[in-house]
């Protein structure tokens, strides 16, 4: 599952390893539970997650046990984690350190459960640059708030860069499939902040730019190819590509910030928005099920 060359050799020594945010350890029969799953799509949200999970289940026509329910595995104190057929469906909360953690656990957790070929994929919101609210952007890229194509971690006092490239094959494919949703390829911008971190001129402290200096931002982003930003990619990309994961980020809009900060889609048109990133991801899972039956 994890590259050999930067799994972490320290598990090793753990008997059991406790993935504490997901409520569960090594002592468990990780194989049986988990040691099929080909497929982890995330997003920030709880509701989300079961959402797509109720979605997986029916578009790919895997019946639950337990007379179909749905159910969350483990405790969802932290997150929501649910499995249907090879697709697990989490949540991540808000934000790279919250997804940080989900990422470092289900790595270890696949890793513990012996699987092979994994893909992960984060299926989120974003405001979209310069295209309309509601198309969904497949990331070829991630970049950071500096618009650099590296993830700045700080580790023990000192400053550490990973690339934040994502695996183009997957992107293509996954776009590949898009039929009648909107979708397009481009950067994903990932930002610490909601606000002022996406330059929004709508938070509560008076911001040190102006309207003009946004502006200007928002078009040197778009002339470097940046399509939407939200708070995860850059984290994600960098995770993945030092896992030796392939990882997607696919992500709906559900505003155009050229025109304006706030999101004021009514509660339909949001779920429509998310829906489509949704059932484009699950367009490609049916799509690969197809070449490879699980
Ligand atoms: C998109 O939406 C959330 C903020 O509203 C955040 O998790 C993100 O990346
Ligand atoms: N999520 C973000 O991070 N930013 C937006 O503008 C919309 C959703």
């Amino acid at each position: 599952m994890i590259n050999p060359e930067t799994l972490n050799p320290h598990l090793a020594e753990l008997d059991p390893d406790f993935l504490y945010h997901l409520g569960l350890d090594t002592s468990m029969d990780l194989k049986n539970m988990f040691g099929d799953v080909k497929y982890v799509c995330m997003g920030g949200s709880p509701d989300r997650a079961e959402s797509f999970a109720k979605k997986a289940a029916d578009e790919l026509g895997i019946t639950m046990p337990d007379g179909g329910v749905v159910k969350p595995i483990g405790k969802t104190e932290r997150f929501s984690l649910y499995k249907v057929g090879n697709v697990i469906s989490a949540s991540h909360g808000m934000g790279m350190p919250s997804m940080l953690i989900l990422l470092h656990e289900v790595a270890k957790l696949l890793e513990y459960a012996g699987c092979r070929d994994v893909k992960f994929i984060r299926i989120g919101t974003s405001g979209g640059v310069g295209v309309e609210p509601g198309t969904v952007v497949v990331a070829e890229e991630g970049v950071n708030a500096k618009l650099k194509p590296e993830f700045e971690q700080v580790e023990l006092g000192e400053t550490y860069k990973y690339p934040t490239t994502l695996d183009r094959q997957l992107a293509r494919e996954i776009l590949d499939v898009k039929g009648d949703i909107r979708a397009q390829i481009g950067k994903t911008m990932g930002t610490d902040d909601f606000y002022e971190g996406q330059g929004r001129l709508d938070g509560a402290l008076k911001p040190r730019y102006t309207v003009a200096d946004k502006m200007a931002f928002l078009h040197k982003a778009y002339g470097t190819g940046v399509r939407n930003i939200e708070m995860e990619s850059a984290a994600f990309a960098a995770f993945c590509a030092r896992a030796g994961i392939p990882g997607a980020v696919v992500c709906t809009t559900l505003l155009n910030r050229l025109n304006g900060d706030q999101v004021t889609s009514t509660p339909a048109e949001l779920a429509q928005f998310s829906d489509n990133a949704q059932r484009l991801v699950l367009q490609y899972i049916k799509a690969e099920r197809k070449k490879k039956p699980a």
